[in-house]
């Protein structure tokens, strides 16, 4: 396959180790000379980039983590003077706290590139359309999308998201061949179909990019069949840059290619933050190594997945997110992902497979309440068989008994839906 100028070509692995040697010992220095932040980190646990000479070396030096965003902007975190900042997002993430990310004008460069890259590895062509319905401004999502597609030379409905009725007209009208958003809003288009008695699979889109959160399969099945199209996923993290920093392509569905050329990635232990022996599942940490404005080293990403065999062109590859450190709740003493819900509700086609979980203590007990949102396909109301049904299936399948709550709508911020509300006090 032809690969444009966005698409490095390595001969070996070596040739990319070699590369990330040379970028992250570059990092260390620099994050040394220009962040009093890194200055101060390094030194409390006595080290100095001197320190750094080959790959292995990276685990002398400390994690960072989103705490390192939280003392304001501009910060001692941030490598460039704050006159060189070309553009600001900033991000609340899954934790809510929000974090103010700066971009120079060549980390602009970058990302634009690697999404670029990211779209052509699952066959996105200067030909195609796309229709972005991540959404635009302060979320990563939408111009992170919008710039790589102009880099690689697509046209751009820059739709953004919601309005879902018009999103429908706007596929009508300029038939789009590939749609871009989070598997929560892809969902919520394709119900809007059903609801208005119009067939998805009709439309002219033959590809859909979904990204910002966990996917599960079953989720990606009904995206695929809905539509009629192939679906592949996208990763990334405004932390990092935003979407571009891995990518699944259509041939090689479950995994992604991470883009190492540019992030160095180490899957650690969450608790004891040791390396998992390979193959097994731990936590992303992620080292960038082209990022100007504040470079991250070993920043955790809170995301759980595991390292699969390199790819064919020398990439590392690993498992599609299987969820996160952080949205792991203990309900009664059982550790629970909310990921564990989603193939179970996946089975029910009376249900979207859009939902949340809300803990609340009730009579001094952890008491988990699932919100499900039904298919508007669904004329009949089922809900209180649905809710029973899925009451039974969580009590088999996990053990736990949950109050389960059929609803028409869950609220979303940027298209995603926040997994898990802890109201405990
Ligand atoms: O969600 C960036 C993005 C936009 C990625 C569009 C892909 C497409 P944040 O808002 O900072 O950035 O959220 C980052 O979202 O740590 C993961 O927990 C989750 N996430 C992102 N992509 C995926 C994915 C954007 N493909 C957080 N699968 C990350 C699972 C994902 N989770």
């Amino acid at each position: 396959m032809h690969r444009s100028s966005h698409f490095p070509s390595f001969s070996s692995r070596d040739e990319v180790l070699s590369l990330q040697q040379h970028k992250i010992k570059k990092i260390l220095h620099n994050s040394y000379r220009n962040s009093s932040f890194y200055q101060a980190n390094f030194n409390k646990s006595g080290v100095t980039a001197s320190d750094f000479h080959c790959l292995d070396d990276l685990d002398k030096f400390p994690f960072t983590d989103a705490t390192a965003f939280h003392s304001g902007y501009p910060s001692n975190f941030i490598s460039i003077p704050a006159e060189n900042v070309s553009r600001i997002h900033v991000s609340s993430g899954s934790t809510g706290r929000p974090k103010v990310i700066p971009y120079s004008k060549n980390d602009l460069n970058t990302w634009s590139k690697l999404v670029a890259r990211s779209l052509e590895f699952c066959g996105v062509t200067p030909q195609d359309t796309i229709q972005v319905t991540f959404a635009y401004g302060l979320f990563t999502g939408g111009l992170g999308c919008h710039q790589g597609a102009e880099t690689l030379g697509a046209s751009i409905i820059p739709a953004s998201t919601g309005q879902t009725q018009r999103q429908i007209q706007l596929i009508d009208m300029i038939r789009p061949t590939v749609l871009m958003g989070t598997p929560s809003y892809l969902l919520k288009l394709l119900d809007k179909y059903r609801e208005h008695k119009r067939d998805p699979r009709l439309t002219s889109l033959r590809l859909a990019i979904f990204g910002a959160e966990t996917c599960s399969e079953s989720t990606r099945k009904e995206i695929e069949e809905g539509f009629n199209v192939q679906a592949v996923d996208m990763y990334g993290m405004a932390e990092l840059m935003g979407p571009g920093v891995a990518q699944e392509s259509v041939s090689g569905k479950g995994c992604l290619t991470v883009w190492d050329d540019h992030f160095f990635a180490e899957i650690v232990d969450p608790v004891s933050l040791r390396p998992v022996p390979l193959g097994e599942l731990g936590e992303l940490v992620v080292t960038t190594l082209s990022k100007e404005s504040c470079p991250l080293i070993r920043y955790r990403t809170h995301d759980l997945t595991r390292f699969l065999p390199e790819s064919e062109n020398f990439f590392q590859q690993i498992e599609r997110i299987k969820g996160r450190t952080d949205d792991m709740f203990t309900i009664r003493g059982i550790n629970c992902f909310p990921n564990q819900f989603e193939e179970i509700i996946g089975q029910d086609p009376r249900l979207n497979q859009r939902f949340q979980c809300e803990i609340t203590t009730q009579n001094r007990l952890d008491s988990l309440t699932l919100k499900v949102e039904k298919s508007a396909n669904q004329l009949d109301d089922h809900s209180e068989e649905v809710e029973r049904m899925l009451q039974k299936k969580i009590r088999e399948k996990i053990g736990i008994t949950v109050n389960v709550k059929v609803v028409s709508q869950l609220s979303e911020t940027n298209g995603k839906i926040v997994k898990v509300v802890d109201l405990r006090s």
